[in-house]
């Protein structure tokens, strides 16, 4: 999969080549290219935003610069068709599902916006263009931050452990919270490890009992009891 990120802060990225994301870069599994919005400037002070039509707070961020650059990406590579991601709090809720759908694409270019976002219209021209695979906008959570950065790290990591070979066996997607399998829809329930006592507290009997089917079931029953406690909204009623 090739991944391309646009930001004015290009260093932000760079824990993208640590771990899990970083052994996918040196495999060859991810290409991954990140560029710097300012390069696609022209004036002495390297300008992207400006004040926004209409009035309000803050600056926008100009569509130019960003024509400039996704156009050089796109005109990069003449075989593929990449999609445009554009991380904003106003855009569709991102959870296991969206990542999922992310992972079939061959090619992914993230645009990072800062301040009071980038000019709706690179949005508008780049879903009208026929060389690239439509716009998606997405939200992380409801909060907001500074910039898409942080929310194209969590995208492209929740991305990338879901391509083959990405992941061993040992940490297989399958049973993660939120992803399908025989927990689907369940929180992960707790989990230990040695020693068998830690400043005063043990490890639930069951769990060295050896009755594998009764650690399954008391590991269903912690998820259900954990989701009813930190997500009662994945419950069915
Ligand atoms: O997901 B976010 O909270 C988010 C905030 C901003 C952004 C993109 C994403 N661009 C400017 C603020």
């Amino acid at each position: 999969m090739r991944i391309d990120v646009v930001s004015i802060f290009p260093e932000y990225l760079d824990a993208l080549r640590l771990s899990l994301v970083g052994k996918a870069i040196e495999a060859g599994t991810i290409d991954l290219r990140v560029h710097d919005l300012r390069a696609h400037t022209h004036d002495r002070h390297r300008t992207v935003d400006d004040t926004p039509y209409g009035g309000g707070p803050g600056m926008v961020m100009s569509p130019v610069p960003w024509g400039e650059a996704l156009d050089q990406i796109r005109e990069s590579d003449s075989e593929g068709t990449p999609r445009l991601v554009i991380p904003t709090p106003s855009g569709r809720r991102y959870d296991q599902t969206v990542a999922t759908e992310l992972s079939a694409h061959p090619w992914l270019v993230f645009a990072c916006g800062r301040y009071e976002g980038i000019d709706s219209r690179v949005a508008e021209h780049y879903a009208a263009r026929e060389d690239w695979d439509g716009v998606a906008e997405y939200s992380v959570g409801d909060y907001v931050l500074a910039g898409g950065e942080a929310a194209v790290l969590v995208m492209v990591e929740s991305v990338a452990r879901l391509l083959p070979g990405v992941l061993g066996n040992a940490e297989s997607a399958q049973d993660d919270s939120f992803a399908a399998g025989d927990m689907a829809d369940l929180l992960e329930g707790p989990v230990f490890t040695k020693p068998p006592e830690w400043r005063g507290l043990g490890i639930p009997d069951v769990l060295l009992s050896g009755h594998h089917a009764r650690i399954a079931e008391w590991r269903r029953e912690q998820a259900r009891q954990r989701t009813e406690t930190h997500r009662p909204d994945l419950l069915p009623d």
